[in-house]
């Protein structure tokens, strides 16, 4: 089903060794690991120790397996094919029907306790769960049984993280996160509307490499990916700090790329690596690098929770409030002695003058924060 790679020159159907270590690279770079971490999973793979991944499908819309298999260049889903068992899942199951259990009932026989559990999608708890059932049995009743006997379980994207958008009010099916209708072992939640690839991909490497998962923050999600907010490595960062905003779509400033946190940006509270690893290995294919505010969709109380171009808070005050205060203590010459020296030495007037006064001047004096109110 799935193209293989080859050590010497490409074949049809076959990726090249160097995209293959390439993949493996962007992979180990995206969970914080280096350039050996790459070659063990290139090595892992050549041996052919592949991750068995079992990838169920709930309340969702599909995207995180889009973002997964859609990449611009060509080949590279084949790579990431190549570096996981994908032995289950539905959308790119040739088989239908009975074919299809049989096949997650045999995937789940073979590598018992040592399979990936992805979860893509809410589970619904209503009415016992019968708003979403597969092959006769509830998503929660699914769920409970394919996560008990793997040896990861993984909830990709913010559906299956955070319950995301069937969630959202009024909840009409009790949508809930995997964590929650799942308590047997801890839940990885790698968030996002949709989840980046490579973070999911580096997660998935490492465990099958070493047998580790990634450090967690206290949501469980990995914290090379959502260890900093978007606003902390956003290219617009330095438009917010100069005061410089778009004001509604469209504007001046919003052509000149200014910052969009007027337009309701919630990057200042969002923890996520989508400004610096960007979708479908494409450059500026994220939503600040095409003109839109953040959302917050990897943010449990944020993305469908608040109103799309309502602003965060912001709790990290914008330099220049927060310079230290450079000029203070510059040892003993008066701000007199400085402007008669320099009418000594000839300067101009003026210019003793101003630099008397920026020498006089505490931090409380200088000019207020052109963000002031932001
Ligand atoms: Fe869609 Fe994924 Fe959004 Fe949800 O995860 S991209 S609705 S996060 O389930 O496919
Ligand atoms: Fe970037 Fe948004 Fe922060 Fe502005 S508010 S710098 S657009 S993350
Ligand atoms: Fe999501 Fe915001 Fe990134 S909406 S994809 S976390 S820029």
């Amino acid at each position: 089903m799935f193209a293989s790679f080859s050590l010497d020159s490409p074949g049809v159907g076959e990726v090249s060794r160097r995209d293959f270590v390439r993949c493996c690279s962007l992979a180990a770079a995206a969970v914080g690991l280096g350039p050996l971490a790459a070659e063990d999973f290139v090595q892992a793979a050549e041996r052919g120790q592949k991750p068995s991944v079992i990838w169920l499908q709930f309340q969702e819309c599909t995207g995180c397996t889009e973002s997964l298999l859609r990449t611009s260049h060509p080949g590279v889903d084949e790579l990431i094919l190549d570096l996981i068992s994908l032995d289950y899942h539905e959308t790119l199951f040739a088989a239908a029907g009975h074919q299809a259990e049989a096949a997650l009932k045999s995937a789940m026989e073979a590598h018992s306790g040592k399979y990936v559990c992805i979860v893509e999608g809410a589970i619904p708890t209503k009415e016992n769960g019968i708003y979403c059932m597969i092959g006769g049995r509830t998503a929660l009743e699914i769920v409970n049984d394919v996560a008990s006997k793997a040896g990861a379980v993984i909830a990709i994207g913010s559906c299956a993280s955070w319950g995301g958008i069937p969630s959202a009010d009024p909840n009409p099916t009790g949508a809930s996160p995997v964590h929650e209708v799942f308590t047997g072992k801890p839940v990885v939640n790698i968030p996002g509307c949709p989840a980046n690839p490579y973070n999911l991909l580096g997660t998935v490497l490492q465990y099958a490499t070493y047998g580790t998962l990634p450090e967690l923050d206290e949501e469980n999600r990995p914290k090379f990916a959502y260890g900093r907010t978007v606003h902390e490595h956003c290219p617009r960062r330095a438009h917010f700090d100069a005061g410089r905003f778009a004001e509604k779509f469209g504007d001046e400033g919003h052509r000149q790329g200014y910052c969009l946190y007027k337009l309701g940006c919630k990057g200042p509270a969002t923890h996520a690596n989508c400004s610096v690893q960007h979708f479908g290995e494409v450059v500026d294919a994220w939503p600040i690098g095409l003109g839109h505010p953040c959302f917050g969709c990897t943010e449990q109380k944020i993305g469908f929770r608040m109103p799309m171009h309502a602003t965060v808070e912001i709790y990290r005050p914008t330099p220049p409030d927060t310079y230290p205060p450079i000029n203070a203590k510059q040892g003993t010459i008066s701000p007199v002695a400085t402007a008669v020296g320099g009418a000594i030495v000839g300067a101009l007037v003026g210019g003793g003058y101003v630099a008397s006064k920026k020498l006089s001047s505490t931090p409380d004096e200088q000019p207020p924060s052109k963000n002031a109110g932001v």
